[in-house]
């Protein structure tokens, strides 16, 4: 049985609705500290789970005997520069729960999410590789590295099978965009159907790593049903698909919606993107477990517009 901690979340949403596809609606239990995402509420197994309480975890994993745990509960990057100490608690305490839960034998497996925050202005930012400096100068970016080697210590230490991916930006339609300093990427894209304008919070050539969800959820579910022996890397995989700038992303919806405008208006989350990488090393991922991507900017911006064309009627 799998429990998702995080589900009503931007990627815990979309893995909710996969896992189940994959593995039978009776054997996901999706959790959260709120009935925040109704979608996932009233379509299958839900219950309310506080990741900061490892009782509240623990309880739900006895009474569905779950044997695995997908933690995607987190404070992101730009919200965790507002409330620096919340960000390090949710993102630190949920964490050693299932660790500890697992060091413990009550869960068998643990899908952690790490991302390219991991990476600070001193990290090489071309093609980053899997090992290099990493200084990061966010304190989601900080919780981030910290628990890759937690996730390395609990895997060498006592055999805890934990696996994680350092995810890019992720672009997505099914839930609004978070506290995320890509999320310009999947904004720009509701604003683009609704107000066929967008005042953006980078500059034009603010060159990020992206990723399309289903690619992002294809390289999850991957990693996680690979074998335990060809997951070599227990701190965390460099993950990549493509790069873009927001004049990119905004020429490729020009292509489709020509009278589309941007502006761009850089505030506090400028220096944040500043300090990651433009681009992304991932060959330890398509050599150990087959990863590679299927989604690019033109492909993307082709399935944003129209799922969000037909959410919002038109
Ligand atoms: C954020 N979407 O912006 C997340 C992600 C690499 C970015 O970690 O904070």
């Amino acid at each position: 049985k799998i429990l998702i901690i995080g589900a009503c979340g931007q990627i815990g949403s979309e893995l909710t609705f996969k896992l189940r596809a994959v593995y039978g609606d009776e054997n996901v239990i999706a959790s959260d500290i709120s009935y925040s995402n109704l979608d996932i509420v009233n379509t299958g197994l839900f219950e309310i789970v506080d990741a900061q309480d490892y009782v509240s975890v623990k309880v739900c994993v006895e009474k569905y005997n779950i044997n695995t745990i997908y933690l995607m509960a987190a404070m992101l990057s730009a919200t965790g520069e507002k409330y620096p100490m919340k960000a390090w608690d949710l993102n630190m305490n949920s964490l050693f729960h299932v660790l500890n839960l697992a060091k413990a034998k009550f869960i068998k497996k643990i899908f952690w999410p790490s991302s390219i925050a991991v990476f600070g202005p001193t990290t090489p930012t071309e093609n980053t590789p899997q090992y290099t400096t990493m200084e990061p100068s966010t304190v989601y970016g900080i919780t981030k590295q910290v628990g890759e080697r937690w996730c390395e210590y609990y895997n060498q230490k006592y055999g805890v099978d934990v696996r994680s991916l350092r995810y890019p930006g992720i672009i997505s339609w099914k839930t609004q965009p978070g506290g995320g300093t890509t999320d310009y990427a999947v904004d720009i894209y509701h604003k683009a159907i609704t107000d066929k304008k967008y005042d953006c919070f980078l500059t034009e050539n603010t060159k990020l790593p992206m990723m399309f969800m289903d690619d992002a959820i294809k390289a999850t579910v991957d990693i996680m049903s690979a074998a335990a022996d060809v997951v070599k890397i227990r701190s965390s995989y460099n993950l990549s698909a493509i790069s873009f700038t927001p004049k990119e992303v905004a020429q490729s919806i020009k292509r489709q919606i020509p009278e589309f405008e941007i502006s761009y208006t850089p505030d506090y989350r400028q220096a944040i993107a500043d300090s990651w990488p433009k681009s992304i090393n991932d060959d330890s991922a398509r050599q150990d477990w087959n990863w590679k991507h299927t989604f690019n900017l033109e492909d993307i911006t082709k399935e944003m517009l129209f799922q969000l064309g037909k959410k919002y009627g038109i």
